[in-house]
């Protein structure tokens, strides 16, 4: 696949042209379908979930990814990585699938497959496969603009659900905003560890109400501006006491998150808190045992580079 970087201006997105074939590789829409509403289903009913949190109840051991942002390539590089089928008590956890740089040849973008392949998952390993909303998906599902390069993502995500299923793509474009509405924000694996895209800020943090994302039904201002779901997914601090604070309200010692991005695919902003993020070249997940007590050393040792396989220190 053709990759060019775009303009500086543009953003920080890598361009992918797909080939014809992607294209004509398309799952069948009714498939496709079935497969998203079973996906739903799971995550409505994935053990441990309470409201838009869930509380992993057994594992061996977590991968978890930071944002990927429609690159495939990653994805499925995690996914050999994870090796789910040969680990039967492995949890993985994505988060931001949606919007950046992957594209149709008309432009528009082709994020949405990153779905596809996440619905499959779900379906495959229904206890075993998460996602964390992140605020890209929240801004999609609640129909807030959000611009990159004066470009409205949400518009781009829905013309390349009409590129990819025509006169499917209503019901197709339905079915992820249902799949939105059902993604938790918040998961604490069996050793304390939370694993959420972002966390309120420090003017909030005091008053922010973990309540929000114990119930399953949610008010327009939990995910408007001020709100609390909001919060966990947009938030920007990463300041010690911050973390040290939600992790207190969330009842867990450590925290990993996404959204922010790093351009060697992880960041350690504090002791407490590890940011991942895997959708460039450079992209870093987290594999870390979840049946024994961990410390931060040991979940920066977890860190492992996609490109290499290997912890990111080793990888040059
Ligand atoms: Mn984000």
């Amino acid at each position: 696949m053709p990759e060019t970087t775009i303009p500086r201006s543009q953003g920080r997105y890598t361009v992918s042209k797909p080939s014809l074939q992607d294209i004509t590789t398309m799952p069948d829409p009714f498939k496709l379908l079935n497969t998203l509403r079973r996906a739903c289903n799971a995550f409505r009913n994935t053990p441990g979930r309470r409201g838009r949190f869930v509380q992993i109840p057994d594992a061996e051991s977590v991968v978890v990814a930071g944002d990927l942002h429609g690159n495939l390539t990653n994805f499925k590089k995690l996914l050999d990585l994870a090796d789910l089928a040969k680990h039967p008590r492995r949890h993985l956890v994505v988060q931001e699938l949606i919007h950046g740089g992957q594209r149709y040849p008309d432009g528009s973008d082709a994020s949405h497959r990153a779905l596809d392949l996440l619905a499959a998952l779900k379906c495959q390993y229904p206890d075993r496969v998460h996602m964390l909303l992140g605020n890209h998906e929240m801004a999609q599902w609640t129909r807030r603009q959000i611009l990159k390069a004066e470009e409205d993502l949400n518009q781009m995500f829905r013309l390349g659900v009409e590129t990819a299923y025509g006169r499917h793509a209503e019901t197709i474009y339905a079915a992820y905003e249902e799949l939105f509405a059902v993604l938790p924000l918040a998961i604490r694996t069996p050793n304390r560890v939370l694993l959420s895209h972002s966390m309120p800020n420090g003017k909030t943090i005091a008053s922010w109400d973990p309540a929000c994302l114990h119930r399953d039904d949610w008010t327009d201002e939990d995910v408007g501006l001020h709100g609390g779901l909001y919060a966990v997914a947009w938030g920007r601090d990463t300041r010690l006491e911050t973390a040290e604070q939600f992790l207190a309200k969330m009842d867990a010692d450590l925290l990993i998150t996404g959204h922010i991005p790093c351009d060697v695919g992880f960041s350690v902003p504090n002791a407490r808190q590890i940011i991942l993020d895997t959708q460039n070249e450079n992209g870093c997940v987290c594999c870390f045992a979840a049946d024994r007590p961990v410390t931060q050393a040991d979940l920066e040792a977890g860190l492992v580079r996609l490109a290499t396989g290997k912890h990111p220190a080793e990888s040059g």
